[in-house]
């Protein structure tokens, strides 16, 4: 057990090696709040991390009615006893002193306090005004990826049924939103085809623009394990950035941003010129390869190396390796994602996997990752621009069936054009034609890109913005209304994580206090703006979660979520269960398409796909055509360059993501002590190269520019590609003196200053990951470290001709690293 290990300066913790085929030993992690031993614990209470989408599941410890430590779940699937060290330390932010304990409302400019009749009624007037003088399009909904089921289902019936408007969407349009396309595009249906335990099988793992070391730390200890024991397997990982997984990689790609689809048609057309296709496969379970090899004939290595600026020959091992998998396992995140062919990027690693048959068996499988703890939960209940259920909005009989477990006529449901997404809702509240936006769960005044266009939205005075958060967030503070939100811990929920394993989260303590659940106040709401059915009864009929839940499962019965089979009861026990579970698979599903591509078909299909390069949806005779017996699609895509690229006053790319100690915009790890001193301030990565050359070292005071806007951080030089910047987008404003954004001669500080509203046209998931970016130093820093990590992919690049092992930046975690770093970066090299 690792309970003597720093968990901070360690935090992938010792390893417990484990050989190919073999079950992943347990060990489980646990941290109790100081001076609080095992015995003192008076409860453990269920429950699952709500800080990345790994699904973690762990007992809360409860003492004198408050949360005191947690424990890792040893007889859960995912993650075997483990827990990262957001999991660890995360939860301290649940009683820090600034939580909201009280509604909000705005008067005379301010916000000031008030009881719930008030803030409410606040709310119900306002909305029932705009659908008076407006109609139902006057109003939106913008969440989450980090509330519960119960809540998200029970808000899409109050949009969708209830107001009867089309602005529903999720954060989750910045975050997934490309991973359920990806799966649309090529199987006709949402789902996650593979599973964690394909780790403990494959024998070639590729990881495309993910940093599973810091973003989901207890399966990157899972591969950890496995390079550690029998017969380890080989991983290739794709991004930019030196992390830990390119570190112990056997090709590491590290390309210029935003060229995925180069790279990977370079992939495509290696693996068919060297025959290691299945030809089986490709015949009984596919649609369109002839025009995906046409499509990747000319994509020779030597192409794309010049596109992607790596080397010729480490494209050519890659493809080599993946070619000769015997299990291929695949994963796909941000890098790929938040780019300018984000979706057809996706769909190139669906294709890879497609044409090798590397499909529903163990070890082979692909995981379009999510990124927040319950944007799967978004998706399937209709709160993320779909309809619930994976029902298509094209398809009158989908519309039709969900009408009638809503009992509503199906008219009321609106279907007339694609459920609005994210940064469209936000364009509409900008020309005037949204007046209300609810925002729940989510810091868009941090989190979305171009700030100032941001705030500048959300404080019209034209538009009534509604809050609800834990905390007064850089959001809250531009809110007319703002509900104080009970969260983990302090209630109980279902949350589906990335493998589609369902856990219960149990509510452990009392929120602090007048602060609610969300499923307390979306069903507040309801009651108050007394919707009906078409028969006149409630619309919503459910007063709990587990009510919810139950409702949920009526909607979700014999779609491919399909939750028939599970209960809160069921639930609670033993492991997380992987959906769909019904009568015929009644513990679960482990893998999808072992048997065949199951939701593609005409009649059955969440979409009838989109074009790649505009986005525009497909009509369903062109799907009827092109798939009439519902197999996988294999879709191509050429290679477009990105939309912004470097120019001589912006010379750099830039590139924003995370840190392994910090989520999102720090409102709960910023308040955890050990999360926050491992990762205080926000810093700039570049390049030795760009460095040494342009005269700027370690811990000066740097400014980064883009169009948009600019911020200040100190400078980290590390290991990243040349040319390249990278900048954690985790830091905001409300622990700055100021409390807000930049202005009255205050910099910048976010790095959404600095980022484009744009788009994949696809799954309408916003850039974060390219822009063309200035350098400029503002103050030198006198030989002091810049705040950054040492531990991670931030760590500071190694002085020449320093192995790993002795005192560079690798030797904190006590790992050994992969053939190729080594090569390249070891001793003499
Ligand atoms: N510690 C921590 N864990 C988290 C979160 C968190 O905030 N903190 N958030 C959770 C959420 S919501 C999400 S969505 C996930 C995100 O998890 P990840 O996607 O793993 O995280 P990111 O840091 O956003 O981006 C991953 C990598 O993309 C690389 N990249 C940038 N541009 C390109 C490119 O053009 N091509 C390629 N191939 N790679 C590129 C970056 O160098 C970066 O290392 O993490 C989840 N887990
Ligand atoms: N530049 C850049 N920008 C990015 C990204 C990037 O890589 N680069 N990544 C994008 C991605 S993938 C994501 S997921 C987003 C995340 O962006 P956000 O969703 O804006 O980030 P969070 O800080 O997680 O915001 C969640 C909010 O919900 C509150 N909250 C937590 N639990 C509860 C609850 O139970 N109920 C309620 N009502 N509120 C709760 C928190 O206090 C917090 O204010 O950021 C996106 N923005
Ligand atoms: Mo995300």
């Amino acid at each position: 057990m690792d309970a003597s290990v720093d968990r901070i300066a360690r935090p992938w913790g010792s390893r417990t090696p484990y050989g190919r085929h073999e079950a992943w030993p347990t060990r489980v992690d646990t941290h109790l709040a100081q001076g609080v031993e095992p015995d003192d614990v008076q409860r453990w209470v269920q429950s699952a991390s709500i800080l990345h989408s790994d699904g973690d599941a762990m007992d809360i410890a409860v003492k004198d009615g408050g949360i005191v430590g947690v424990r890792g779940r040893a007889a859960d699937r995912v993650n075997h006893g483990r827990l990262g060290p957001k999991d660890l330390f995360g939860w301290q932010a649940n009683s820090s002193p600034d939580r909201l304990t009280r509604p909000l409302i705005r008067e005379g400019g301010r916000l000031v306090e008030c009881d719930w009749d008030t803030a409410m009624e606040r709310v119900v007037a306002r909305s029932r005004e705009l659908l008076d003088e407006r109609g139902p399009g006057s109003i939106g909904f913008y969440t989450s990826g980090q509330l519960f089921l119960e809540e998200y289902y029970t808000l899409a019936v109050l949009a969708r049924a209830g107001i009867g408007t089309n602005h529903l969407d999720g954060n989750t349009r910045l975050c997934t939103a490309t991973a359920g396309e990806a799966l649309k595009e090529s199987f006709g249906c949402d789902g996650q085809p593979g599973t964690y335990d394909d780790i403990d099988h494959m024998d070639v793992m590729v990881l495309f623009g993910h940093n599973i070391a810091e973003t989901q730390p207890v399966q990157w200890m899972r591969i950890l394990d496995r390079l550690d024991g029998t017969d380890p397997p080989r991983l290739i990982c794709v991004d930019p950035r030196p992390t830990r997984v390119a570190r112990k990689a056997t090709v590491h790609l590290a390309p210029r941003a935003g060229t995925n689809v180069a790279l990977l048609n370079a992939l495509l057309h290696e693996v068919i010129r060297a025959g290691h296709i299945d030809r089986e496969y490709i015949d009984a379970h596919t649609v369109g390869f002839d025009e995906l090899a046409a499509a990747v004939e000319d994509c020779t290595p030597e192409w794309a190396a010049a596109i992607c600026d790596v080397p010729v020959d480490r494209i050519r091992r890659a493809a080599d390796i993946i070619g000769s998998a015997e299990r291929l396992l695949s994963t796909v995140l941000q890098g790929v994602y938040q780019s300018h062919q984000a979706t057809a990027a996706a769909v190139q690693v669906n294709n890879l996997h497609l044409i090798r048959g590397m499909l529903g068996r163990p070890g082979a499988g692909v995981l379009q990752m999510n990124g927040q703890p319950t944007a799967q939960n978004t998706r399937e209940c209709g709160a993320n621009g779909d309809l619930p259920g994976f029902r298509n909005w094209q398809n009158d009989a989908h519309v039709a069936d969900l009408a009638k477990v809503w009992n509503v006529e199906p008219e009321t449901i609106p279907h007339y054009g694609p459920p609005t997404h994210a940064m469209q809702m936000f364009r509409y509240a900008e020309q005037g034609s949204i007046r209300m936006l609810w925002i729940s769960g989510t810091n868009p005044a941090v989190s979305l890109p171009e700030l100032g266009r941001i705030r500048s939205i959300l404080a019209q005075e034209r538009l009534f913005v509604v809050v609800q958060d834990l905390f007064l967030t850089e959001t809250a503070q531009l809110a007319d209304v703002v509900l104080p939100a009970a969260t983990w811990g302090e209630k109980t929920g279902a949350l589906t994580n990335a493998d589609r394993t369902v856990h219960l989260s149990d509510k452990a303590v009392e929120p602090p206090g007048e602060a609610k659940p969300d499923l307390d106040i979306f069903l507040d709401y309801a009651a108050r703006m007394d919707f009906r059915d078409k028969d006149g009864g409630p619309l919503i009929t459910w007063h709990d979660p587990e009510s919810a839940f139950e409702a949920w499962k009526r909607c979700s019965a014999g779609r491919p979520c399909d939750y028939t089979g599970l209960s809160h009861e069921k639930l609670r026990g033993t492991s997380g269960i992987q959906w769909p579970c019904n009568e015929r698979f009644p513990e679960g599903t482990e893998r999808l398409y072992t048997d065949g591509i199951s939701w593609a078909g005409p009649q059955v299909c969440e979409s009838y796909g989109k074009d790649l390069v505009t986005g525009a949806s497909q009509e369903a005779v062109d799907y009827r055509a092109a798939n009439p017996d519902g197999k996988a699609m294999l879709k191509p895509s050429a290679y477009l360059p990105p939309h912004e690229a470097p120019s001589e006053e912006h010379p750099f790319q830039l590139t924003t993501g995370r840190t392994i100690y910090h989520f999102h915009t720090r409102t709960k790890t910023g308040r955890a002590p050990q999360l926050n001193s491992a990762a205080p301030e926000v810093w700039v990565e570049a390049s030795t190269v760009d460095a040494d050359g342009l005269g700027f070292h370690e811990g000066d005071l740097m400014e980064v520019a883009t169009p948009r806007g600019a911020l200040r951080a100190r400078l980290r030089v590390t290991d990243i590609r040349p040319g390249l910047l990278f900048v954690p987008f985790h830091y905001g404003y409300w622990d700055t003196p100021t409390g807000h954004g930049p202005g009255d001669g205050t910099p910048g500080r976010a790095a959404n200053e600095t980022t484009i509203t744009d788009w994949d046209p696809v799954s309408k998931q916003p850039l974060f990951k390219t822009a063309a970016a200035a350098l400029r130093l503002v103050e030198r820093g006198g030989g002091a470290s810049a705040p950054a990590p040492t531990t991670t992919a931030s760590a500071p690049a190694r002085p020449a001709g320093v192995p790993a092992t002795e005192g560079g930046p690798s030797a904190h975690a006590g790992q050994t690293e992969g053939p190729e770093w080594r090569e390249r970066n070891g001793a003499g090299a």
